[in-house]
């Protein structure tokens, strides 16, 4: 348990060390019921004239013994505190002891086999491992537990053979021998500095899979992926991804892979997707197995981006690191922009970027409108593990992107050439990321570095004048953005607007980036020949919201001839939230409003596109855009363009419009459907997945009509399918029709999906998430008997977020029920969570946190469970930032 009274930590506070720490040895002694740990720490004085103190973090230790060059401490030259262990200078009784520089040697026992946090040593199943970043090396060794201190680590781990065979840790191996009573030992040496929340430790009964790689300059890697026997026919596609990435990486950035070897293991018990550990890095094993039968394509695709990703952390977060973790956005917002650009590479460039606007728009955006909203670059935080947030992450990456948007590629790469030569080896701000970038372009960044500063989604308010007789048009641009916790009012940002205009034909002029500085902005285009509809945030050049009133007509136009395949697709999706919310008004009144022609029509015309494609088989037209284009913005999503969310309406108006696309466009979408339901060899590439993906779009559509053709079809794709994106499809579709027909077979194919599936864990865990999900009034009661399923385990991150967030984070019309069942059931769970895994139960208290997004009942109901939970003995730091800070 962490600090009983949670202290806030402020950047402006930043001091560095006053000592370093040049070499770590490290010894971990493992057993069943404790272990211990030996630290050999050579320590040098960094800075002069301070107190005569040496502070080191420490959490859930127990210390059994301290040395100084090896003679032992007198009891009063330290102190153990809470959260830390204190050395005073003026107490140490040792022979030619010096503070310049010392050897300092502690051992502690820790028991991993009971920490159920995920942080620091723990086990899952049956295996050792560790998760540090952010402050989980403490909770290992006493230690300077702080990305700026940087030491070179060598690692011996002593463990039982035949339970522990592999054992691993990062950089290279050294040596290995037996010992008496069945042990036996490995050392490792890492001779890259690195800050202690890149450590890591395996050891478990693995299997490896094994490839090469020969870098650029022509150095062997050898690239070895850690998991369980039974998952080892789960590798190849990660051990592809992890080739790809690499060279991508040499291509791209100029950057190549440092050690000899580069390893990936697999676990079961991870608090989030992956770490980036050294040379080891530590993944979820839903982030790095797939093969066809168990993993959809969004499968696929995550393992490819989250191996890429922290690939690509090599250099962007750890040979060159974060100075302090206010600074957590500069690897990550980083990376993840490089991950991003990685994905659209391998596959569909447009589709990924509508994918990863999608997130943004959805959950960042939402965010940022909450009272967890922080800057890009925070000045003040309780608890940084409630900072690895979308803001971070994917706002971070837009803010990245933006900068290539002004200085264009080719200085981009420039700037991050110079920033990684620059600091190579060294812990950095943001600052000196942004200073690299001006430093090759001249540009000025002070008023773009406010992205990093403010907090809040900027709102673009974009009118346009044609001018027939000067042929001219002329967009005026108005920026705002809403007040946020750390500020209430904001300078305008600097905001690249990318901007096209198009005709009835197509774009009549050039696209061109706008680069909107002030509160209100006029820009005229000249020669335009005939009245335009404006291409606005081509690409989403910018993380704002956009208010511009285009008619439904604008709109199909911007569908049908917008050459960005981002604002076509955009396109498709405010004109299906203009007549959603259309039908939202109306329901008040009537209850069974018409759905406007045009739409019906617009969709219709999409729909006939593909079919005509299909037909002549037609390879030029990216099914997967028709794809997007065809399906309706989530429920979360439209919630976000309304002050007050109704979340019954919006989910009735919702279904009601799918309805009726889905019994006007039958017979098409059915052929639809058939020109795509036929055998097939499984691929994992573009064209391949944008079939499927269209598939099972029409499917979903086939089986919302209801009808009992619809509900046979889909029940035979379940029946038949060969590949898991197929059959998880089907086993949506049925699971979430509230269709009698389909009612009546639910059980019986949820029942034949789980034995067919009960061996494969995260099989296993799609099915509960397919079952929380369901928009249905009797999910609760489902949920809470699944929690009691023997495949069920609380103590699992990914059962939790399968069952327990698949139900309050992705099914709002059930778990918003008008009692406020689903408030009490997710505060029982973070209550019983706070305890066992912090982390965890703070990111579950997400959609607490948006209470003040609903009507007064709702907000009253909410309000009360984080009461409830706020007044909670023990609250971790965790939960309690989050609990007060939304309060
Ligand atoms: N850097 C890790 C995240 C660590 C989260 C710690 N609570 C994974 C990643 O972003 O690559
Ligand atoms: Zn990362």
């Amino acid at each position: 348990m962490k600090d009983a009274s949670p202290r806030t930590i402020y950047l402006k506070d930043y001091q560095a060390p006053d000592f370093a720490i040049d070499t770590t040895q490290l010894y971990f002694d493992l057993y069943e019921d404790y272990s211990e740990v030996t630290a050999r720490l050579v320590i040098s004085r960094s800075a002069e004239n301070v107190v005569p103190q040496l502070v080191l973090d420490g959490q859930d230790l127990k210390l059994l013994s301290i040395s100084i060059n090896d003679c032992e401490l007198a009891k009063d030259a330290y102190e153990i505190g809470e959260e830390t262990l204190t050395l005073n200078f003026d107490k140490v009784i040792v022979e030619g002891f010096s503070q310049q520089n010392f050897i300092l040697e502690t051992k502690v026992r820790i028991e991993p086999q009971n920490n159920t946090s995920l942080e620091g040593l723990y086990k899952s199943r049956t295996m050792f491992c560790t998760q540090c970043e952010a402050e989980g090396f403490r909770k290992i060794t006493y230690y300077l537990d702080r990305p700026d201190a940087l030491s070179e680590f060598t690692t011996r781990i002593y463990a039982d053979k035949s339970r522990y065979p592999v054992l691993l840790s990062n950089g290279n191996p050294v040596a290995s021998g037996d010992l008496d009573g069945g042990r036996h030992w490995a050392e490792w040496h890492d001779p890259f500095k690195k800050p202690c929340y890149l450590f890591a430790l395996v050891a478990g009964d693995l299997v490896a899979v094994d490839d090469e790689f020969k870098t650029q300059s022509g150095r062997d890697v050898l690239l070895r992926i850690f998991v369980e026997e039974k998952d080892r026919d789960k590798c190849d596609h990660a051990m592809r991804s992890l080739k790809n990435a690499m060279r991508w990486d040499e291509d791209v950035y100029g950057r190549e892979y440092d050690l000899d070897i580069f390893m990936i293991v697999a676990v079961d018990d991870f608090n989030m997707g992956a770490m980036e550990n050294k040379g080891l890095n530590i993944f979820n094993t839903s982030c790095v197995l797939a093969n066809e039968k168990t993993t959809t394509d969004a499968g696929f695709q995550r393992v490819e981006g989250v191996v890429a990703h922290e690939y690509f952390h090599n250099w962007s977060g750890n040979r060159v690191t974060c100075r302090d973790w206010f600074q957590l956005s500069l690897k990550e917002g980083f990376t993840v922009f490089r991950d991003e650009e990685f994905s659209a590479d391998m596959g569909s460039a447009t589709v990924k970027r509508v994918e990863d606007v999608s997130l943004l728009r959805t959950n960042q955006f939402a965010e940022d409108a909450s009272p967890m909203a922080h800057p890009v670059q925070p000045s003040s935080f309780i608890e940084i593990s409630n900072f690895y947030t979308l803001t971070i992450y994917e706002k971070g990456a837009e803010v990245v992107r933006m900068i290539r948007t002004l200085l264009g590629p080719a200085l981009f790469r420039k700037g991050s050439d110079l920033y990684f030569d620059r600091h190579d080896g060294c812990a950095v701000t943001i600052e000196d990321f942004i200073a690299a970038m001006a430093d090759v372009s001249g540009r000025d960044f002070s008023h773009f570095m406010l992205w990093y500063q403010q907090a809040g989604t900027p709102k673009l308010k974009v009118t346009g004048d044609y001018n027939q007789t000067e042929k001219t048009y002329t967009l005026k641009v108005q920026q705002s953005c809403p007040a946020t916790p750390e500020s209430a009012t904001k300078k305008p940002f600097l905001i690249p607007l990318d901007a096209a205009l198009i005709g009835e034909q197509g774009r009549i002029a050039p696209s061109k980036v706008l680069e909107v500085s002030k509160e209100q902005e006029t820009f005229v285009f000249h020669d335009v020949a005939e009245r335009p509809v404006p291409s606005l945030l081509r690409g989403f050049s910018a993380p704002v919201n956009l208010d511009f009133a285009y008619s439904l007509d604008d709109l199909t136009r911007l569908m049908a001839r917008d050459d960005d395949g981002f604002c076509r697709w955009d396109a498709s999706q405010k004109m299906a939230i203009q007549v959603i919310n259309n039908v939202i008004v109306s329901l008040a009144n009537d209850p069974a409003p018409t759905v406007d022609k045009r739409y019906l029509d617009a969709f219709g015309e999409v729909l006939n596109q593909a079919i005509t494609s299909l037909k002549n088989n037609d390879q030029t037209l990216d099914l997967a855009m028709i794809a997007l284009m065809l399906q309706l913005p989530s429920e979360e999503y439209i919630a976000q363009q309304h002050s007050v969310v109704d979340v019954d309406s919006i989910h009735h108006a919702r279904a009601r419009v799918k309805r009726k696309l889905a019994t006007t466009w039958y017979e098409e979408i059915l052929a639809g459907y058939e020109y795509l339901n036929v055998p097939e060899i499984f691929a994992v590439d573009a064209a391949s997945i944008a079939r499927r993906t269209l598939k099972n779009t029409l499917l979903s559509y086939l089986v919302t009509s209801g009808r009992e053709q619809a509900i046979d079809i889909c029940a035979l794709q379940l029946a038949t399918a060969t590949n898991m994106t197929d059959e998880i499809a089907a086993l949506t579709a049925l699971t979430h029709s509230a269709s009698r027909y389909a009612v009546d077979q639910k059980g019986a194919a949820l029942a034949s999906f789980y034995s067919k599936w009960s061996d494969e864990a995260l099989v296993v865990n799609q099915w509960f998430a397919v079952q929380a999900t369901a928009p249905l009034p009797t999910t609760l009661n489902q949920v809470e008997e699944l929690m009691k399923h023997p495949a069920f385990d609380a103590n699992n991150p990914n059962k939790l977020r399968a069952l327990v967030a698949g139900f309050c984070m992705r099914n709002p019309i059930a778990f918003h029920e008008r009692k406020g069942k689903g408030y009490r059931f997710l505060a029982d769970q973070i209550i019983q969570l706070n305890a066992r895994n912090p982390q965890i139960a703070a990111r579950l208290l997400t959609p607490l946190t948006r209470w003040r997004n609903y009507d007064e009942q709702r907000q009253g109901l909410m309000r009360e469970q984080l009461k409830r939970i706020s007044v909670t003995p023990k609250l971790s730091k965790d939960v309690f930032e989050v609990v007060t800070k939304s309060l």
